[in-house]
């Protein structure tokens, strides 16, 4: 459970992506297995019925999310299109992905939604599903959604455990893609499909460390280009939040690559803070590119139902940047909600002027300390005041 407790992005991102690490699964229509993963889905009228009651949709970009979670099922918010026809293998929908109707797996081959495999291991490989699991995405889906009826999650999964896991590398005898091109890619159609289902918000709590020669930096800062050119010109109505990292580094000066670098107005970079507004010694911070900093220490989320005998009590505290954004992705929702004709840039300006101002002294390397007198200046910052912001927003009222 250690691995559990203290994991978060910054780590499962270390060094490489990899794709084809899902073995190819056939399934046969009519088959015990076909019939109890069709049924882990909710019936197109279910997901009719819960999908009215979603008022503001989160894409969560991550390692995907277990979405037969009691505390999450609620959240869910389905493609109707494609869950009509489930796994017909055909694009219902015209929008070039073949039965979207749940968000979507880009890192497995089998073209189906995660926890697929898990089901038919019979849902307790507990190895199996650290490896390949939802662990990191489900818990950021449950900060997101926070239990409010009205908040819908679309969950993508554009990265999978396996990809930090070093001895899978080695014995895999698939082509490893180590390249940043894929991740940038698959954010980039993550994007495209929750903007067709309507989110107006999408949480990444990921990033990129090109270190041991495996990534280029010149083709990762290219590809993070393009990234932010469709970003800032194709989606200037949904608000990305992003994670600042856990380096305990300035972004401006750090060797990762993250989408919070993507400068560009409906991008928001989220740095991590202790209950007592202290930035936390594992986040990332910087005046150009950390635009405010949220709870992101020990934080009790939703973890996958395979990890609790008790479904409902499967819960963990994790900490993190990863944690961070995804409390200020579900503020902007409640925001929305409030006042669902607010602009990017109005939200953003909001939560900027209702957010609390702290102090740091900067020691002469330039990190933030809270004590000692060898500073050489003043790092000023801010945190999400979640009442007042939504207060705000609620005073703008569209109505
Ligand atoms: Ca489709
Ligand atoms: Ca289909």
């Amino acid at each position: 459970m250690k691995n559990l407790l203290s994991f978060y992005l910054a780590t499962l991102l270390s060094s490489s992506i990899v794709l084809g690490q899902v073995p190819n699964q056939t399934f046969k229509p009519g088959s015990r297995e076909f019939k109890a993963l069709n049924k882990s889905y909710e019936t197109y009228e279910n997901a009719k019925k819960i999908n009215a009651k979603h008022k503001v949709k989160i894409a969560v970009i991550d390692t995907g999310v277990d979405y037969k979670h009691p505390l999450l099922r609620k959240h869910m918010h389905y493609n109707l299109k494609e869950l009509k026809s489930k796994f017909d293998k055909k694009d219902n929908d015209s929008n070039n992905f073949k039965d979207d109707f749940l968000g979507y797996d880009f890192t497995g081959l089998d073209g189906l939604p995660y926890y697929a495999l898990l089901d038919f291991r019979g849902g307790r490989d507990m190895e199996f599903e650290y490896k390949n699991g939802a662990s990191h995405g489900t818990h950021v889906a449950g900060i997101a959604a926070n239990r409010d009826e009205r908040i819908g999650i679309i969950p993508f999964r554009v990265i999978s455990m396996a990809d930090n896991d070093e001895t899978r590398l080695r014995e895999s005898r698939n082509p490893v893609i180590r390249s940043i091109k894929i991740l940038a890619q698959y954010i980039k159609d993550s994007i495209y499909l929750a903007k067709i289902q309507g989110a107006r918000v999408a949480n990444l709590s990921l990033g990129v460390n090109p270190g041991e020669g495996y990534l280029s930096e010149a083709e990762s800062k290219t590809s993070f280009k393009k990234l932010r050119k469709y970003i800032s010109s194709a989606v200037p109505d949904m608000l990305i939040v992003t994670a600042a990292g856990n380096e305990s580094t300035d972004v401006s000066t750090g060797s990762f690559i993250q989408p919070c670098q993507l400068r560009t107005k409906n991008v928001l970079c989220v740095g991590s803070v202790n209950k007592k507004g202290i930035i936390s010694g594992f986040s990332n911070y910087g005046i150009q590119h950390v635009d405010i900093f949220a709870p992101g220490e020990e934080i009790v989320s939703t973890i996958p139902t395979a990890y609790a005998d008790d479904p409902s009590m499967a819960l963990a505290a994790k900490s993190g940047t990863s944690m961070a954004s995804p409390y200020v992705a579900h503020v902007v929702a409640r925001m929305l909600i409030e006042a669902p004709c607010l602009s990017t840039d109005e939200v953003v300006k909001i939560l900027k002027h209702t957010a609390f101002t702290q102090k740091v002294k900067l020691s002469r390397d330039g990190k933030p300390v809270s004590i000692g007198n060898s500073h050489s200046s003043i790092y000023k910052y801010k945190i999400v005041n979640k009442k007042k912001a939504i207060e705000f927003a609620a005073s703008k009222s569209c109505r």
